[in-house]
Order: C-alpha cells, then structure tokens, then sequence
C-alpha cells in the first residue's frame, strides 16, 4: 500500500515538476501530492454527482466559502496521512514542511465563509445532497502585512502557482447577461470529502470568461481598445473578494459579482431539474431548496422567477408559489450598517427585467399588506423597495419559507428588533439554527495529540463522526487525564513559540497563560478593551514588581477592513502597546503581546490548540454567535466572555464554574446606556485614567497619525456618535475583575484542567454536523444518502 502511494506520488511530481521527485522543489511535491488525492478519489465523487443529480437537494448560496488548506483535510478523511508521511519520508521530505506550502483558500472574510467550509465538511461527512455555489475570486481576502506597526494590505493572488483541487467543467459553462455586458461563467468544482464515507460533495465556483477569446473584428479596429476594456469588465466580475465583513458597500461591481453567481447557479439546478425530471418546472421546489447566505445571494430570488416565467412559461403566480417554496434566508447580523439596501439605478443599469420583477414583487407585497390590515407607515418600512433603494433582506423575508439566527440570543433578538415586523406576521418562518464548526480540521487535524487522548480515553475515533459521544467521557475525567490534558497543552505551547519565534520574532514562554483574541478586528468585538487591560496589567506591574501574578502570553490576531480607519487605530495601538511592554526590561518578560500578522484559517490552526484562553468579550447583543468560540472551547480553551452570541450555549454546556463570564448583559444595556457617563468610569475606575491618559502623554507613540488621541476621545467625548458607543469602560472593571481570578486560578493547575475537559467534552452540540443535522430534517427536509 505505502508502496504503491510512493509511486504515485512520484509519478504525479515528476509529470508536473518534468524533473525527478528529489530535484523538484516542495511546491512540486505538494502539487503532486495533492494530484494522487484527486485521483484516488475521482471515481466516488463521479458516482456522488449522478446519485444526488436524481433525488433532492439543497444548494448553499455564499459569496464567500473560506476553505483554508485542502490537503490535510483530504488525506485525513480518506486515511491516508500515515501513508503519505511514510511515502514522503522514503524521500527524506517530511510531511509538515509539504503541507506548509500550500497556500489558504481565503475566499471568505470571517465567520460568515469559515462557517460555510464547515457546513460542506459536515454535510459530505453526513451523505447529504448539498452542494455549495460561489465565486472563484482570483483574488482572496487581503494579505496582512505590518509597516511600522500600521496595517498594509497586499494582493493574494493564492491559485496563481497553480491549484489542484479545483477542475475547470468547461462544458459546464453558462451565459449571464447584464444590460451592458455578457459573460460567460466557467465552473471550477472542489471535491469535498468527508470523514468515513465514500460520498465527496461538490463546492461549485464560478470564472467569469469573455464571450469571445478575442473578439478578432475589434482587435482589427479603431475598436480595438473596448475590445480590451470589455474583456478586463468581464474579468472584473470574479477577480477579487471584497474585503468586508459586517458593513455593506454600495458598488456596482460587487451586485454584478453577486448577480454572476446567482444567475449561473441557478441555470445549471434549472437545467438538471428538466434534466431529471422533465419540462414542467412546478414541482422544483420538491426537488430543490437553496439556503441564502445572508443577503449576498438574494438576487437569486428574482432570478428565478425570471427563469421560471420568462424561460419556462410558468405565469406569475405559479412561479412565486415555486420560489417561496424554495428559499431559506440565514441572518448573520444586527448591525444596521451590514444592511445591503441598493440603488435602483444601479439595478436599472445592470438588470432591467430583474428591476420589473422586483418592483412587481414589491406592488404585490403592498397589495397583500394592504389587505391584511397593516398601516401604511408600516408596509413602508417593510417594502422591498423604498426610496428608490432595493432592500435585500426584506426581500429575503417575504421570499423565504424559512428564515434563521445563528444562535440562540441571535434569533431572538431579530425576532424581536431587526426582523421583528416579519416576525409578527409569520411567526412559524423563524427558526435557530445555532452555528457549529467541523472537529475534523478544528479538532482531529490541528490538535492530534488531544485526538489520540480521546481515541484513548473513548476507545475509538467515534467521536469524529459524533462528537456528542464525549459527553459520556465527562465524569471520566480523573488525575492521570487531567495530567495527560496539560502536558498535550504544553507540548502544543511549545510548538506554537516556535512558530511564533519564527513567524514574528517574538520569544514567548510556554510556562505563561496564552490568552488569545482572534477575530475580524471590529469596535463591537472590543479588541479595545483587551488592550486597556494589557496596558492597566503593565502599569500594575511597573508600579509593583513583586506583584503575584503568572506570567501572560497577549496573543492577537485580526484584520480590519481597508477603510475601517478605527478598526486600523485599534492595531496599530495593540502593535504600540507590543512594543512599550515587549521591550521593557523591568517587566523581565512577564508579559508578551504577539499580534500574530495574516490571521487566516492556517494560522488558526496553529494557534488555537496552544491557547489556554479563548477572548470573547463583544458587547452583548452585538456578536451574531462566534464560531472560534467553539474551536476554542473543543480544544480545552476556557471561555473568558460576555453573555452573547453562542457564549450564552457554551455557559449552559459547561457551567459557569468552567468559564469566566463577566459584563453588561443585552438586557441590561439599554438601561445602563441611558443613565452611562463614561467620564465618571474614567475618573472612578480603577486603573483607567492611567491607561486612558497613556494613550496621548506620550506613553505610546502613534507616529504622528493622530489616531490615538481619536481612539481615547470616542471613548470619552464622542462626536458624531455618542462616546463609547459599545461600553468598554462600562465594562472594564468587571473584564478586570475576571481576568484577574481567571490568572490567580491558573495556578491549580490540575483544577485548571479538569475545568478544560468538561469543555472538551460538552462541546458536542457545537460540531456542525448537529447544526447541519438540524437544517436538514428541520429546513431542508432532506435524507442522507450514501452512494452504493
Ligand atoms: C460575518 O463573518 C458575520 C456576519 C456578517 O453579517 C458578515 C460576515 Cl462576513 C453580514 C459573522 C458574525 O459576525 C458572527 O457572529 C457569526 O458567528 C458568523 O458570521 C457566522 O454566522
């Protein structure tokens, strides 16, 4: 068996290097190794296709899927990582330098399209017939690079070297028209494989071509430089993920590269319906569900009417009974300013007809409105269209039989507040379906020694299929797991300092709690108010040098969006504090803060199973769910947050002795903003003048920018928004509060332990395959079904 992998394996280098495997360079033999992947399982994934091209499916629309690295993941699912790393040793290669060359697939911002990699891995790990549709940006999210402690992006050109695991279905292509504009959309399909079954689904991405390879008449003219200009417009249209992630922008490239997806998407699921089941569309919904990914895909929604009316005869009425039978609408947000609202001149420019259908969906809401009695004042604020503006998400709403939150508080705050209006009408619509993540990749792939503990401690690896199984192993928890759990934590520090040293330069000591924040960098998710404790906990620390306290790892990672000038105060602060506090030899290296640079998906892999502390401290109300929380919590991490989003889960799973929550609830709020003043926090606080008044004494240096000084005055005068908006000095002496026990109870270090592996253990319904589960039998209404 390794034998033959050897071999293919250096056949596969060699075809594609044209030189011998011990001449090719890591990139060949990555390229290679990848290849022998595909082949081996090219036949199941031909015979998963046809199966579920017969029955019904569900199709998951998203702008982004952020899929990281796909090697690791396929030969751990197809049991092949011993192999590999045996076929690649008879070479002197070690398997880790290999899988480090591959680059991340960072087609996705956040949560939003990491949450969408981990449904597809749970829906092939379950044989469902899903299968994912997106944009094969050439571009992914930004590369972070740090200049002076200020955030810089660069381009990530990520499939440039060439990228196996996507094939180009040329003839699978389809034609998307724009007023001004005709393309062709090229699929380029993913495998994706789950763990344990012979099933491998499918993520679609769509390449926007040029009709024409060269158009030879306008090549050969005075038209010769529109025939240029209109083959970089088509391009345009898949060439780079817009690097937002809870605020919306209005451009018109962005609703062309939503409508791209959608358009093309829906052809090819119309085309396979006649296909499989003949002309007549009116039974699609039957066979077809598609869940939207926020409102990003909701232009899916006219589109198919279109379709269906304009291409396959259906009247007015038969077609609509299809597409509300058809859709599901998941919500990520409350942020009203993630609310996509367009233009209808932009709409009119790029899609007269979809304009003549959205304003015929938008009469006939008012109509039905009308007649069950609502006022006027009312069918205004909920019609799709409204000054001249297409609202998306009320769109959604009317469309969909089934609309989601992604977490328990979630849905009901938009039950209440957001959707709430919706929600009176259609109550039997809403639904949670609380997030989930994958153990495959954020378990059994970035932490094998805990995954070996628990095939030791269950006795088998049935807990990677069913991660709920490890509850029963909760009560087992006793000394010699307890001492196993924190060397497999101290190894993984110890891994992790030399990634760091290499990575960042920093020298970082294992013995030291790793208390860590990764996330997209936003006000509501208070990376602030970690940094203030930081600067509070080194002024502590200078004022008293024999204080008792453990040494601390500060670990951050996070990219703010290129525009979100607040959000770059905010790094180039914690980057400020880094320095002042990294440097200083009175504080002998008790703390460090790492900003780790380029957070992604691999990076994360690295980081979460070395943390003893996973940060989730947003303003309660504002984090839709959070999913690293779950990650965190799988592997042995403990909570450090406030009661929002799945937090609220995580504490009724483990307890709050096995977690440490602090701060103003969602409840609370609205009382506690009306009567805030924070000038009294800074003046009665603790500690906080001290950190506040560093920000401009000349403690920290912002280089000129002047952002520090903005950064202290939201938090104490306000402007154009009132003074700290999202409560972080309202919050600092309780985070203190908690921080501070959290460290004194470090020091039992057994304790410590036994509080990681009831975490370990109750984090069963945070695997995705319970989410998806749920959206199957619940929303989907769809089977597993297994190939032969
Ligand atoms: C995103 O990652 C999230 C919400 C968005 O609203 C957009 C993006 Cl790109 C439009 C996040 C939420 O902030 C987070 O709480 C949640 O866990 C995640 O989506 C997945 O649901």
């Amino acid at each position: 068996m390794s034998h033959n992998l050897t071999e293919t394996l250096s056949s596969q280098v060699r075809a594609g290097s044209g030189r011998p495997l011990r001449a090719s360079t890591l990139m060949e033999v990555w390229q290679g190794l990848s290849a022998t992947v595909i082949d081996k399982i090219a036949d199941r994934w031909h015979a998963t296709e046809r199966t579920y091209a017969a029955g019904r499916q569900e199709h998951y629309f998203s702008a982004e899927f952020l899929m990281g690295r796909a090697l690791l993941n396929n030969l751990s699912n197809l049991g092949m990582v011993e192999e590999a790393r045996a076929a690649l040793d008879s070479f002197g290669l070690n398997l880790s330098e290999v899988l480090e060359q591959e680059p991340d697939a960072a087609l996705g911002n956040g949560g939003l399209g990491r949450l969408a990699a981990c449904f597809l891995d749970s829906c092939a790990t379950l044989d469902l017939p899903v299968t994912g549709y997106g944009i094969l940006y050439r571009y992914g999210l930004f590369k972070q690079l740090f200049d002076n402690g200020f955030q810089t992006e660069h381009p990530d050109p990520w499939m440039e070297e060439g990228y196996p695991f996507v094939v180009r279905r040329e003839e699978a292509q389809r034609i998307v028209h724009y007023a001004d504009l005709t393309v062709r959309a090229i699929p380029y399909d993913m495998p994706i494989t789950g763990y344990g079954t012979k099933n491998v689904g499918t993520l679609r991405l769509w390449k926007a071509e040029p009709m024409e390879e060269f158009d030879y008449d306008a090549f050969n003219s005075q038209r010769f430089t529109d025939a240029i200009v209109d083959r970089e417009r088509t391009m345009d249209i898949s060439r780079v993920l817009y690097p937002n992630d809870t605020t919306f922008e209005g451009k018109v490239l962005r609703v062309r590269q939503q409508y791209f997806f959608c358009s093309a998407s829906l052809q090819a699921i119309v085309d396979n319906y006649v296909e499989q089941h003949g002309k007549d569309l009116s039974d699609f919904a039957k066979y077809n569900a598609i869940q939207l990914n926020d409102t990003h895909p909701v232009l899916a929604i006219p589109e198919l009417m279109r379709l269906l009316m304009d291409v396959h005869g259906l009247g007015w009425d038969e077609a609509w009974k299809v597409v509300t039978a058809t859709f599901a609408y998941t919500n990520h947000t409350v942020l009203a300013e993630a609310l996509e609202t367009w233009e209808m001149s932009i709409f009119d420019r790029l899609f007269p007809r979809i304009v003549e259908i959205v304003r015929e969906i938008d009469r006939r809401f008012r109509e039905e409105m009308a007649e069950r009695g609502l006022d006027q004042g009312t069918i205004d604020y909920m019609a799709p269209i409204q000054h001249n503006m297409v609202r998306m998400a009320w769109i959604a709403c009317y469309a969909s039989y089934s609309i989601n939150g992604v977490a328990a508080l979630h849905t009901e705050i938009i039950k209440r507040e957001t959707l709430g209006h919706w929600h009176a009408i259609w109550p039997e619509r809403f639904n949670n379906k609380t997030n989930g993540v994958t153990p495959r990749r954020w378990l059994k792939q970035c932490n094998p020694r805990l995954a070996e503990l628990l095939d030791e401690v269950t006795g088998s690896d049935a807990w990677v299929r069913d991660l709920s199984t490890l509850s029963q192993f909760t009560d087992a928890g006793t000394d010699w797991i307890y001492d196993r759990l924190n060397q497999i934590k101290h190894a993984n520090k110890v891994d992790f300092a030399a990634w760091v040293a290499a990575r960042e330069g920093i020298e970082i000591d294992p013995d030291a709690i790793f208390d860590v924040q990764i996330k997209r960098l936003h006000e509501y998710k208070r990376q602030l108010l970690n940094a203030l404790y930081v600067l509070d906990l080194y002024f502590r620390l200078k004022e008293n040098p024999k204080l008792d306290v453990p040494a601390r790892v500060f670990i951050f990672g996070a990219k703010a969006a290129p525009g979100y000038i607040r959000a770059k105060a905010i790094i180039k602060l914690i980057n400020a504090i880094g320095e002042l506090v990294n440097n200083d030899a009175d504080i002998k290296g008790r703390i460090k803060v790492v900003f780790v640079h380029n957070y992604n998906v691999s990076p994360a892999e690295h980081i979460i199973p070395a943390a003893d502390i996973s940060e989730q401290i947003s303003t309660a109300g504002k984090e839709a769910s959070g999913t690293s929380n779950m990650k965190f919590m799988m592997n042995g991490a403990l909570t450090l947050g406030t009661l929002d989003g799945a937090n609220v889960e995580i504490l009724d799973a483990v307890g709050p002795e096995n977690a440490y929550i602090f701060g103003a609830t969602e409840d609370e709020l609205p009382e506690l903003k009306r009567n805030y003043d924070p000038r009294w926090h800074y003046e009665n606080v603790p500690g906080l003048r001290r950190v506040l008044d560093a920000l401009t004494d000349g403690t920290l240096d912002d280089s000129g920018s002047g952002w520090f000084h903005d950064v202290r005055h939201s938090l104490l005068e306000g402007g154009y928004e009132p003074a700290d908006v999202y409560y972080v000095l309202g919050d600092f002496a309780a985070y203190r509060e908690a921080k501070d026990r959290m460290a004194e109870d470090y020091a039992d270090q057994r304790a410590w332990a036994a509080k990681a592996w009831v975490n370990i253990t109750r984090s069963g319904r945070f695997s995705s395959d319970r989410t998806i589960s749920d959206y199957a039998r619940e929303v989907w209404k769809l089977d597993a079904t297994p190939i032969d």
